[in-house]
């Protein structure tokens, strides 16, 4: 077996813990995306959808419901043309490990499964032991949830969403009081917050993570709306300035940081912050980084930089069975990053060596910050 193979078949067999995704814990009843339109119609595709299809309106998208929405998607990117992009490939993916050949019958597959059955199939499937919710207590279906007494399956943990709470318009009287509250109600493994710029956050909340021994996640670089018409689909990013974390960073040596960065620009700069300030985890490739080749690129980066001592990648689906497809294409970009580390090394790696590197990259550091 070559040296490829070897890595490969290591990290296809290391189990994955999944540190940011939107999914949800069967719990959560209708929150918890599932099937071949939920697919179709991920707000990745709808932006491709709209690119190709000039001539349909956004509106017009919307309007429709969300079957003829994915008999379009499915139309303007699998049949009129190649499905080439990141995006199309997953949906491929999927369908290919179930061995579903058209719409028609991906649609009576999904149909028939049992929503538990699935769930057990896809996390086995895509080898993810354990994964993180993002959990927004001021989502008002989610927090209906909560409130019920909703006990998530111990597989998925929750993450506690700041987005809302320390917006602008929050409203919310008592930080520190509310986030005592939430994180007593869905213990979280994290709390965490989307910017477009790095802000150092209220003090409530370093004081919160402090104080419950938290890690606090920043996925920095993203400008909502740049398109409202796309809805879903129209937010775009920006490269940012680190030096505002590198000083956060400093000034709370106490304070674990999670940061992923939306830009490419971004992804040496981040490297170079968490050499100086073990305090931060840079994670995952993020969103428009979420390619096969910025993946390989960005892990290839960081292990140069950082050795095996960051999250090389996580999911970010919205749709559970996008683990599949989001986990085999990371898999195969993490292992032709972590081969040419070990090409560049005087001596053969061990297999013991190349496991526990494995192991450690695709969930062991994952779940270390998670404990
Ligand atoms: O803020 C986030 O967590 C982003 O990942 C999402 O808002 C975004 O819509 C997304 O799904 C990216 O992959
Ligand atoms: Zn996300």
């Amino acid at each position: 077996m070559t040296l490829a193979e070897k890595v490969r078949r290591a990290v296809d067999a290391a189990p994955a813990v999944d540190l940011h995704t939107h999914l949800f814990a069967p719990q959560f009843g209708a929150l918890n995306l599932w099937g071949v339109d939920e697919l179709l119609t991920y707000h990745y595709l709808v932006a491709e959808t709209l690119r190709a299809e000039p001539s349909v309106t956004p509106e017009a998208f919307y309007a429709r419901d969300k079957r003829a929405q994915a008999d379009l998607v499915w139309e303007a990117l699998f049949v009129k043309r190649s499905p080439l992009s990141e995006a199309t490939a997953g949906v491929l993916t999927v369908l290919d490990a179930f061995g579903l050949e058209s719409l028609r019958e991906a649609r009576a597959y999904f149909a028939s499964r049992r929503a538990e059955d699935h769930l057990e199939d896809v996390l086995r499937l895509a080898g993810v032991s354990a994964l993180t919710m993002t959990n927004d207590p001021g989502d008002p279906l989610e927090r209906e949830r909560w409130e019920a007494g909703a006990e998530p399956d111990p597989r998925f943990h929750a993450a506690l969403r700041l987005d809302r709470l320390v917006g602008m318009d929050a409203g919310v009287g008592d930080l520190r009081a509310e986030l005592d509250r939430w994180i007593v109600r869905i213990k979280p493994k994290y709390l965490a917050i989307s910017l477009s710029e790095v802000a150092p956050p209220p003090q409530a909340v370093l004081d919160a993570c402090r104080d419950h021994g938290l890690p606090f996640a920043m996925m920095v670089g993203v400008r909502r709306a740049v398109n409202p018409r796309l809805a879903a689909a129209g937010d775009g990013m920006s490269v940012v300035d680190l030096a505002p974390l590198e000083r956060l960073a400093a000034a709370n040596p106490d304070v674990r940081f999670l940061v992923t960065t939306l830009a490419r620009e971004n992804a040496h700069g981040l490297c170079v912050v968490a050499r100086k300030f073990a305090n931060v985890l840079p994670f995952g490739c993020w969103w428009f980084m979420n390619n096969p080749s910025l993946v390989e690129e960005t892990t290839l980066l960081r292990l140069e930089m950082l050795g095996p001592t960051f999250v090389p990648q996580h999911s970010d689906a919205r749709v559970l069975d996008q683990l599949l497809y989001k986990w085999r294409h990371a898999r195969r970009a993490i292992a032709r990053a972590l081969t040419r580390r070990y090409e560049a090394m005087p001596v053969t790696p061990t297999d013991a060596q190349i496991e526990r590197d494995a192991k450690d990259l695709t969930g062991g550091i994952a779940a270390s910050w998670l404990s």
